[in-house]
């Protein structure tokens, strides 16, 4: 069987196995296990330029093939055009968005160095998959390389309409380089349709037709089996008794301005004003590990977080009782999987996501037989998997509050129905699906 190349920004370090290794390695080593791979990207050091040289690792059948970048592209390719212009555009936030000349330059630049070092090592058979908004002109440069493999590429967050994706510096010409790719793959039909359309208006209309979408999931088996086991760690024992039978309430998000949390603070803040039958009797334990902190949005919302989280419990607190616990550390994924199976709520309310894992996590590391209720942003890309969720507007937090207040006094009967309609595509669409899905599109075949 022929190789696969995947390119992501990123490359999982290769000496970071199992658990700790990220969703998308986990999904692909499962999926192709009898195949051979090459992940070629971004090592996530920092040196003084981009290295020329690529530097290759083989464990068993996969080769890690890393480069680093410089300084100055780290800061104008990363930091600027990437998650300080694309990721807010992409994501609905045009407002947000830092144009920088110098920014869109390294942008390029870096593509173009990728695909200058990714070009002599590729096979003429091999599969190339390009993943995210860091690489969207990665195929046109690998084309204008002389490269004929089949290339793919997916979108693992929003695609917005076309009147909000026009207003990116230069947006016509990421539609052209999109249409280098043979498959385009995004994560909803929504997102599929405005692709299309913005295809379409750039006048690529035949690339249009190569659009699909994918909706990535998550390893739901493993994922349940790290919460069963958590149930007897010290951890999880220690949490536990710090709750003195307590409904928890949790949410687990990068530290984003994507996904809602000063909204959600105040949703959860209006609960407490409004029913308070729930005072003293509920604790929302919010885990945001910090993510971009060099791009200066992260760092003022940060901020504003400390603040929700001050005046949220000094508002409502009692001497013995702190209703918000909010920690800006990574906290262990088994240890993760087992404070969501304790938990009666899972509260995943971002303003936009491409698809979002936590919700389908929160929703796999439930007990079948006393299962917790999942309050969803009907902006996250997994509603369309999720019928049972109860859906709020993330930008309401009168909504939110009700839906809390919903979930909290749920009936048993009712929340094993809703966690069932929402476990079906869980533990059905799951990441190998979607890997599988996504290359036997690409590849014309079901041999992936
Ligand atoms: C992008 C798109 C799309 C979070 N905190 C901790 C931790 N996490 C893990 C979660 C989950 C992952 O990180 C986050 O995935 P999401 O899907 O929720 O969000 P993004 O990072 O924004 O991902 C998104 C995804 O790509 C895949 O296509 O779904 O829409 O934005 O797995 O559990 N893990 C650990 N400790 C933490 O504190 N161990």
């Amino acid at each position: 069987m022929n190789r696969l190349v995947v390119v992501a920004n990123r490359v999982p370090n290769p000496r970071e196995r199992g658990a700790t290794a990220g969703g998308l390695a986990v999904a692909l080593k499962d999926a192709l296990s009898r195949r051979e791979v090459m992940w070629f990207g971004w090592s996530g050091q920092v040196g003084e330029a981009t290295s020329a040289e690529v530097a290759e690792v083989t464990v068993g059948r996969i080769t890690y093939a890393t480069l680093d970048l410089g300084r100055e592209d780290y800061r104008h390719f990363y930091t600027g055009f990437s998650n300080a212009c694309l990721w807010p555009t992409l994501h609905y936030r045009l407002g947000l968005a830092v144009f920088s000349r110098e920014d869109h330059a390294g942008y390029r630049r870096v593509n173009q160095a990728f695909a200058a070092a990714l070009a002599p090592m590729l096979r003429p058979d091999d599969t190339v998959w390009v993943h995210d908004f860091h690489l969207f002109p990665m195929g046109a440069a690998l084309r204008a390389q002389g490269c004929r493999q089949r290339l793919g590429f997916f979108l693992h967050v929003p695609f917005p309409p076309h009147a909000v994706f026009c207003g990116l510096p230069r947006a016509e010409e990421l539609l052209v380089d999109l249409a280098a790719y043979d498959v385009i793959g995004v994560q909803t039909e929504d997102d599929a349709a405005n692709l299309r359309a913005a295809l379409a208006a750039a006048g690529e209309a035949d690339a249009a037709a190569r659009v699909a979408a994918f909706p990535i999931g998550i390893e739901a088996e493993s994922f349940t089996q790290l919460a069963e086991k958590a149930m007897v760690k010290r951890e999880t024992e220690r949490f536990r008794q710090s709750l003195v039978d307590r409904a928890l309430i949790i949410g687990v998000d990068r530290l984003d301005y994507t996904k809602g949390l000063p909204q959600r603070f105040c949703g959860y803040g209006q609960l407490l004003a409004r029913f308070k039958a729930h005072r003293s009797k509920v604790t929302y334990l919010q885990v945001a590990p910090v993510s971009r902190g060099d791009v200066a949005q992260y760092r003022a919302l940060r901020r504003e977080l400390d603040e929700w989280v001050g005046r949220i419990n000094g508002q409502h607190a009692e001497p013995d009782w702190a209703p918000l616990r909010y920690m800006t550390r990574a906290v262990a994924r088994p240890v993760l999987a087992g404070f969501m199976r304790m938990a009666r709520v899972g509260l995943v309310t971002p303003l936009r996501d491409g698809m979002n894992l936590v919700a389908k996590e929160y929703v796999a590391a439930q007990d079948p037989e006393d299962p917790g209720v999942l309050v969803l942003s009907r902006f996250a890309g997994a509603v369309a998997q999720l019928p049972g969720a109860l859906l709020v507007n993330p930008l309401d937090p009168d909504e939110i509050a009700e839906a809390l207040d919903q979930a909290l006094t749920m009936r048993p009967a009712e929340r094993k129905a809703r966690w069932e309609d929402c476990a079906v595509s869980v533990f059905r669409d799951g990441a190998r699906a979607w890997c599988r899905a996504f290359l036997s599109r690409l590849e014309g075949a079901n041999d992936a």
